[in-house]
């Protein structure tokens, strides 16, 4: 597969947690991921907050912790390369962890929201950090909980403007490490398709899309090889 874009075409990366697998993150859907352990219902509803704080500080805790003993993996640093070629490359992640910033890319969307980031459930106050949290934390604001700044099921996710725009004039659009089951990030390689992008889904398996190429394989191996070999065609 031979591609070649401008140097000032905007390029979209879309992340899921496949690409952290190689970081030692796990991921929500293979075997021993993330929803085998825990019910979607019971750690990522807004309704099971509000049922039971406790286990579900504990299930973010969890992963708080397991991301400080994490590192970007090559294929987080071969899109941090990619960019010196294709400044206007966007990363829109489904991920909550860091590892895209730890590994120097900039211009990355978090549209689920982020492990470090912490939110009063009734006021304004936000902090970002990574410390343990071993209990339910109150707001030092207005003294109501302190809950995860991340995006939960049947909760809008965030940067959805931007995310749209980029995606609107994207000339190049790359899935990379997602199982394509999450809406509305699951739609973004189809409106890109319809749009006319360039679209490659690259993944351990097949996962059934609009994308017009398919790479299989880990994102660590098959990242830096095809980033690499995408042409620059300024004529
Ligand atoms: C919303 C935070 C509406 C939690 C997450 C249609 C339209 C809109 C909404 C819906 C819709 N249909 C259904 C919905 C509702 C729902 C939804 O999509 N449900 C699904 C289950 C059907 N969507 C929502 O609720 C969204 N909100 O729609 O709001 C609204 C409208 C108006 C006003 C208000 C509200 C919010 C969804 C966000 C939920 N939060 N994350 C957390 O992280 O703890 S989603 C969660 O899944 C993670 O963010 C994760 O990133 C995401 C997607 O999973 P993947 O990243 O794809 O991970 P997965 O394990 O599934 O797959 C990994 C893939 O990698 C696999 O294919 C594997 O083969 C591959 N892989 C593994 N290792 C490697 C690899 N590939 C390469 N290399 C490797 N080494
Ligand atoms: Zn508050």
């Amino acid at each position: 597969m031979e591609i070649a874009i401008r140097s000032s075409d905007t390029v979209a990366l879309l992340t899921g947690a496949g690409i952290s697998a190689e970081s030692g993150l796990k991921t929500f859907r293979d075997a021993g991921g993330l929803w085998e352990q825990y019910r979607i219902e019971d750690v990522a509803t807004p309704e099971a907050f509000n049922n039971d704080p406790e286990l579900v500080w504990s299930f973010y805790n969890q992963r708080r912790q397991q991301l400080a003993l994490s590192a970007p993996n090559a294929a987080h640093y071969a899109i941090t390369e990619f960019r010196h070629r294709f400044p206007n490359t966007y990363v829109i992640t489904q991920n909550v962890d860091d590892l895209h910033e730890r590994a120097g890319n900039v211009n990355v969307i978090h549209m689920h929201g982020s492990l470090s980031g912490i939110k009063c459930t009734k006021c304004s106050y936000r902090r970002i950090d990574l410390e343990p949290v071993n209990s339910v934390p109150l707001c030092p604001q207005c003294s109501s909980r302190l809950r995860p700044d991340i995006v939960w099921f049947s909760e809008m996710p965030y940067h959805m403007d931007s995310i749209m725009n980029i995606i609107n004039i994207c000339r190049l659009f790359i899935s990379i490490g997602t199982s394509g089951t999450v809406y509305p990030a699951a739609h973004f390689i189809e409106i890109a398709s319809g749009r006319g992008a360039l679209t490659v889904l690259i993944n351990k398996e097949y996962v059934h899309c609009s994308s017009e190429h398919f790479i299989e394989g880990s994102a660590a191996e098959t990242l830096p090889v095809f980033l690499r070999s995408i042409g620059v065609n300024n004529g």
